[in-house]
């Protein structure tokens, strides 16, 4: 069985945003096209508590961009964005939400970031993704959504990983690329973990 995982499609995320990934918008018509074509639909949510500590605000004299150390763990600083129950965190209104089997939150411990859909960056907490779409019979999934170069890259390595099968879908992907080259390098390095990139006419 396969399924479709829908990576931080939220408000925050799009044009006009707090965090906006450039042309971000255009991956919602992507991901409500491909959902009738999957076995299981599953998406990922930011979901910051007001105090998260990647949040540039909270560091004294940081500017979003900056790198520091945040319980041991390299972090970049990012505008405040996502935070739980506001519209930034919401998902983009056209998404088809109704298509979605599960929705898996991220990002509450104000302690450590989580950009892939499976654990924090730590790996220390699962966020059950794995064990659910194993319990369900999936053993191939593929990945698309925002931004390719944080959170789908994340999730895409974290889930070859845990011994899926494994594509992205890179024209319902879009990036950051806070350094030019930085969504070229994701996709390289998804490549070499084993991920297929993969076009949805294709899928
Ligand atoms: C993301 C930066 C911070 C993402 C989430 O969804 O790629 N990026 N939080
Ligand atoms: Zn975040």
């Amino acid at each position: 069985m396969r399924a479709l995982i829908v990576v931080d499609v939220q408000n925050d995320f799009m044009p006009g945003g707090a965090l906006p990934v450039q042309h971000g918008d255009e991956v919602v018509a992507v991901a409500n096209r491909l959902m009738p074509r999957f076995d299981w639909v599953v998406a990922s949510q930011d979901w910051h508590p007001p105090n998260h500590g990647s949040f540039a605000s909270h560091h004294e004299g940081r500017q979003p961009g900056d790198i520091i150390q945040l319980a041991g763990l390299r972090q970049v600083l990012w505008p405040v964005h996502c935070v739980q129950e506001t519209w930034g965190a919401a998902f983009h209104h056209d998404l088809n939400t109704q298509a979605i089997d599960k929705v898996f939150p991220k990002g509450e411990d104000p302690r450590i970031d989580s950009y892939s859909t499976f654990f924090d960056n730590a790996h220390r907490r699962s966020t059950g993704l794995a064990d659910y779409l194993r319990g369900q019979g999936v053993d191939e999934v593929y990945l698309l959504g925002l931004a390719t170069d944080y959170c789908v890259k994340f999730s895409v390595l974290d889930a070859a990983e845990e011994g899926f099968r494994v594509a992205v879908i890179e024209d319902g992907c879009r990036g950051i690329d806070l350094k030019p080259g930085d969504v070229n390098r994701a996709f390289q390095e998804m490549r070499e973990a084993g991920a297929r990139v993969v076009a949805s006419d294709d899928v």
